[in-house]
């Protein structure tokens, strides 16, 4: 008899954030924004009242940010919270999923088959917007063209586990 490892897990709306407290990183900060500050939990989009929001410079092109999920899933959307202030800026970016870890230096490199959403006009200021992303892997990261600063208020994560650990159950017992 076989069991998948992740049997009654929730599924469709009520699963899991899957990026809930797991390891994020950036380009780089700004104004306090680290990059574990999109999954903390909290959605908050007033930036300096509820310090939940993350910010890289503006740099010099291609901001990012990325959560390593710690395992490799079969992910299907992601919903993105954008901040009540200069929500412009979270536009024209590149959802990207990925299998290894994808930063060298402070570049992070992908290939057009590893996007699995793209959203070109701004998320709505204060609000928040699900993209459907269907791919399987460890890495998910927000790359943002042009040379504009890159925050998130909050990340979440939907998917489920893409690799199932399979036993065997001994009747025996
Ligand atoms: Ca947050």
């Amino acid at each position: 008899m076989f069991l998948p490892w992740s049997s009654g897990r929730p599924t469709g709306a009520n699963a899991a954030n899957i990026a809930f407290k797991k390891p994020a990183m950036q380009r780089d900060n700004d104004y306090k924004g680290y990059a574990a500050k999109a999954v903390d939990g909290d959605t908050e989009a007033n930036y300096f009242k509820g310090q939940s929001c993350t910010h890289t410079q503006a740099g010099l092109g291609n901001n990012w940010w990325a959560v390593d999920l710690q395992a490799r899933y079969s992910i299907s959307s992601v919903v993105l919270y954008n901040r009540n202030l200069y929500g412009e800026r979270l536009s024209n970016f590149d959802v990207v999923v990925l299998n290894s870890q994808p930063v060298t230096g402070t570049n992070l490199l992908y290939t057009k088959s590893q996007v699995c959403a793209h959203q070109d006009t701004p998320v709505k200021t204060g609000g928040f917007k699900r993209l459907a992303c269907t791919k399987k892997g460890r890495f998910l990261a927000i790359v943002k063209s042009g040379k504009t600063y890159l925050t998130l208020c909050e990340v979440q994560v939907f998917g489920e586990l893409g690799e199932y650990i399979l036993f065997t159950v001994d009747s025996s017992f």
